[in-house]
């Protein structure tokens, strides 16, 4: 069911060497690039005609619009089962609770007397967010991209989500009720690359964005990719990761349960487990398949994920070496079940976020914890973190210096701009004081 690799015995290799010894799963966004490019270039050029057009296409519905109308957003809330909406109102509190302490506030630094520099956080204007359909429809990461951009204060918040046929072209109903508990009432039946488009380029309906964020897939990454520079992104989200480091003290039967849930997500998708203990791999492999099993998407994603190169168990002398290995793998999630998992927790250096202890899977992340699941795939966590305020928000810095305060400092920039070659700088300086340079004092 799932493949091993050995790193007991040798010492582990350095850095990238480490990395190449791990699973992964390859995902060519390069490759997609190229597909998408006509895509992106029928919206900017075609508007709302290219996506209706595509929708009829890759959605199998032909939409008289693709803006969503307030009633069928009104609709979706009273039609949602009460059970969903407690669970989601509780996730959006949670989350609420801990993106709100992110907000930065503005601060000033007296640099010398007469001379500071203001850092001014500032709210992208609108962002548009891309909600999956098809094989992921979550709810969720509704919540989960929606509550930092709101708590972040970004003004105009738009959504996009696949048309579906079986919804006369409207979006997921539980993605339109989310919206509607969000307070989110700007929502397009748009999907993958061409909702990318649409925000970067605008159309009639809906106007360009500053910032595209949300997962998706190989066709949204790629889209992200090709429009980057012209609107911000969060991150080019690949198949979902679950990383376990676990000891002998571990429970397989929770091990194998949280390996399964993530590898639900996707063919694609990545289970890893890095113990010390040749049992707790055995308990493990043996608990998967009646686990796998007992479930719903086996043949289809779970076994496929588990099967696949980009999962394994593996094996490693210590706890110490299990911590060179995952800081190496950089996973999206990660779980610490070992003795004493908040000190090995501690450890790392690298992971989209951390699941200390058995009562803490990765699960209830995805959900309730109030923790944020959009999170860096692909070993990215190694130079990023997960959709936060901070991911909606501009640092602006503000320089205020007096004649005085310029003037005790020209020297030094006018010599900087003559070593740069750059004669022109220092002139900038030495025209505010009679085209000369301060004395120093
Ligand atoms: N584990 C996924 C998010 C998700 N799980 C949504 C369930 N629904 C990526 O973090
Ligand atoms: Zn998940």
């Amino acid at each position: 069911m799932i493949s091993r690799i050995d790193l007991r015995g040798d010492a582990l290799p350095e850095g990238p060497a480490l990395r190449d010894l791990l699973p992964r799963a390859d995902f060519d966004v390069q490759a997609a690039l190229e597909k998408v490019r006509p895509i992106c270039e029928a919206v900017h050029h075609r508007g709302d005609a290219a996506l209706i057009d595509f929708a009829e296409k890759f959605d199998g519905v032909r939409l008289d619009q693709v803006r969503v109308p307030a009633a069928a957003l009104t609709r979706a809330l009273e039609e949602l089962d009460p059970a969903v909406r407690a669970a989601l109102e509780e996730s959006i509190r949670r989350a609420r609770l801990v993106h709100r302490e992110q907000r930065r506030t503005t601060h000033t630094t007296q640099v010398v007397p007469g001379g500071s520099v203001t850092e001014k956080w500032v709210p992208v204007e609108r962002v548009g967010l891309y909600a999956p359909g098809g094989r992921s429809v979550y709810p969720s990461s509704v919540v989960m991209n929606v509550v930092p951009a709101q708590e972040a204060g970004v003004e105009s918040i738009a959504l996009a989500s696949p048309a579906q046929a079986e919804f006369d072209g409207l979006p997921h109903p539980t993605i339109l009720a989310a919206c509607a508990l969000l307070g989110v009432d700007e929502v397009y039946a748009a999907g993958g690359a061409t909702a990318v488009a649409m925000f970067a380029h605008g159309t009639e309906s809906c106007a360009p964005a500053n910032m595209v964020t949300g997962p998706g897939n190989i066709w949204v990454a790629a889209a992200k990719r090709y429009f980057t520079g012209k609107i911000g992104i969060d991150a080019e989200a690949g198949p979902t990761e679950i990383a376990v480091l676990a000891d002998d003290t571990a429970d397989p039967v929770h091990v194998a349960s949280d390996l399964i849930s993530q590898a639900e997500h996707d063919p694609l998708a990545a289970a890893v487990l890095v113990t010390d203990s040749v049992a707790l791999a055995d308990a493990v492999e043996k608990e998967l398949e009646p686990q796998v099993a007992a479930t719903k998407h086996i043949e289809d994603r779970i076994v496929p994920a588990l099967q696949g190169r980009q999962s394994a168990i593996v094996l490693v002398d210590g706890i110490d070496e299990g911590l060179r290995v995952v800081d190496a793998y950089g996973a999206e999630h990660l779980e610490i079940q070992t003795a004493d998992a908040t000190a090995v927790a501690d450890r790392v250096k690298n992971a989209g976020a951390i699941f200390i202890g058995p009562w803490a899977p990765v699960s209830l992340g995805d959900y309730a914890a109030g923790s944020n699941h959009v999170l860096p795939t692909g070993g990215c966590a190694c130079h990023s973190s997960g959709l936060s305020v901070q991911s909606f928000l501009r640092g602006i810095h503000i320089v205020d210096y007096t004649k005085d305060a310029l003037a005790e400092v020209a020297h030094h920039v006018v010599t900087l701009a003559e070593a740069e070659d750059l004669p022109a700088h220092g002139a900038a300086i030495k025209a505010r004081f009679g085209w000369k340079v301060p004395e120093s004092k």
